[in-house]
């Protein structure tokens, strides 16, 4: 007999965290890697795993317990592992079964609630719509410990079809609620009662084919790429085009250069689009509204809030700049700019996010010809706005050289007609071509 003691390994910088749950207890087998309790922060909940195979001799804590770094949780015979294993369950196989992770490495489960893109209800990424939640994959492989197993068993859930956010893939108990509510959701929400129903993707063991690998999508990521399903799902899309002539605005904003620089902020040509957007969602009032739950009211909202996407490690946001009419290029400019920095970090605030009216793609600064956004709905319009580039344009008599920028506008179809989506980028685009426009 080898009976060894399973320190709390170091998972950082974390004092005094309560157990929430044990999920081992004497006499148990647990395989290397198998979870043997779960601990708690205030951001997040993890599985503490065995670092080898054996049988638990001991269970030292229980559950309200509080723990350190070091203390001991369990005691496991580690020669009783070559006792034959018990028999896995069908179409969910043993974590062994599986390539082991690093030993003694805590597995997070539950990061704190990352900021969606817009508080909108979320609805099933198109993979997953009407796709029945418990008919079984086959040939799938996953982690998941033995109380996730059971929990998804318990909601007739075949694990193989939901994606986990633990590390490398395990799938944690939130993985399955989300899954569930994704699945009925899509169930009985506006895609599936409007008669039409998507069909899944199918789901497929892509290492037949070649060597892969798994990575979890971040919180964000998931978030927002479920709002933008349903978005894409439940608003009948229209991008127009344009390409605007900034030649002007681009001196006036080089001109400004030195004073922006002594007022600490950076005068990119977002600020300039912010304000000239600001000024046409004025002049058309059915593009800062948003459809009330009936879909058969217009509501029109008196302030301009813009929403920025921002590109951060983690994933696409979109913080909301506030009151953009009432606001100057350099104010703008160190609002853009501090949003940006807690986009970024991780900061932004449900407040940051909340309330746009109209948002704003801008990938001017990274490249590319055009490309056509997504309204981030319940908004009903949307404006990419791409790389300007220098263009002979003919002037009548000649070509001349000329800044011009490309604009995509997509819009809600059920609430902005093609008239007005044109007649929309050509007011912004006559406000860009010349700013006095913006004092008129
Ligand atoms: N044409 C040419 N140059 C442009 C430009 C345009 N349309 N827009 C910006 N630039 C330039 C800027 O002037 C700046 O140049 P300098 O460094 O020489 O002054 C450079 O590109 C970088 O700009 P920036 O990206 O730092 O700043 P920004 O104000 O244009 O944008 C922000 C800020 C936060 C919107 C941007 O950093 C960002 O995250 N963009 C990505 C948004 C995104 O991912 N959209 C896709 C959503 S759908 O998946």
């Amino acid at each position: 007999m080898t009976v060894k003691s399973v320190p709390l390994p170091d998972i950082g910088n974390f004092k005094d965290l309560p157990v929430i749950e044990v999920l081992v207890a004497v006499g148990d087998r647990v395989e290397a890697e198998q979870s043997l309790i779960t601990l708690e922060s205030d951001k997040a909940t993890m599985e503490i795993p065995a670092p080898f195979a054996g049988v638990v001799k001991k269970v030292l804590v229980k559950t309200d317990d509080t723990v350190n770094v070091g203390d001991i949780i369990v005691e496991i015979d580690a020669q009783d592992a070559a006792s034959p294993a018990p028999e896995p369950a069908k179409a969910e196989p043993a974590a062994s079964s599986v390539p082991a992770p690093e030993p003694t490495a805590p597995t997070p489960v539950e990061a704190a609630p990352a900021v969606a893109v817009a508080p909108t209800p979320a609805a099933a990424p198109a993979n997953v719509v009407n796709s029945p939640i418990n008919a079984p994959t086959f040939g799938a492989t996953f982690h998941a410990s033995p109380s996730v197993r059971a929990f998804a068993r318990t909601l007739g859930v075949d694990l193989a079809k939901v994606t986990g956010t633990g590390v490398k893939g395990r799938i944690q108990k939130d993985d399955i609620t989300a899954f569930v509510k994704n699945a009925l959701t899509q169930s009985s929400g506006p895609v599936a009662t409007a008669g039409g129903s998507i069909p899944p993707l199918p789901s497929i063991d892509f290492s037949q084919f070649g060597k892969i690998e798994t990575v979890p999508l971040s919180r964000i990521q998931k978030r927002s790429g479920k709002h933008l399903s349903t978005c894409w799902l439940n608003i009948p899309h229209v991008t127009q085009f344009d390409e605007t002539d900034i030649t002007d605005l681009e001196a006036f904003r080089q001109s400004l250069k030195a004073r922006a620089e002594k007022a600490g902020v950076k005068l990119t040509p977002l600020v300039f689009i912010l304000k000239a957007v600001a000024h046409t969602l004025a002049d058309f009032p059915k593009f800062n509204a948003s459809l009330d739950a009936s879909g058969e009211n217009l509501i029109l909202k008196k302030y301009i809030h813009i929403g920025v996407a921002v590109d951060t490690p983690n994933g696409l946001v979109v913080p909301v700049i506030r009151n953009v009419d009432q606001k100057g290029l350099f104010e703008l400019s160190a609002e853009l700019a501090a949003v940006s920095v807690r986009a970024r970090d991780g900061k932004l605030s449900p407040d940051d996010m909340s309330g746009g009216c109209f948002s704003i793609s801008s990938l001017g600064g990274i490249g590319g010809a055009q490309f056509t956004p997504i309204v981030n709905g319940p908004e009903v319009a949307i404006l990419g706005v791409s790389r300007s580039k220098m263009s002979p344009v003919w002037n009548g008599e000649t070509f001349e050289p000329r800044l011009m920028l490309p604009l995509a506008l997509s819009y809600d179809h059920r609430v902005i007609d093609g008239a007005q989506g044109a007649r929309f980028i050509t007011g912004l685009s006559a406000v860009l071509s010349d700013l006095r426009e913006l004092i008129l």
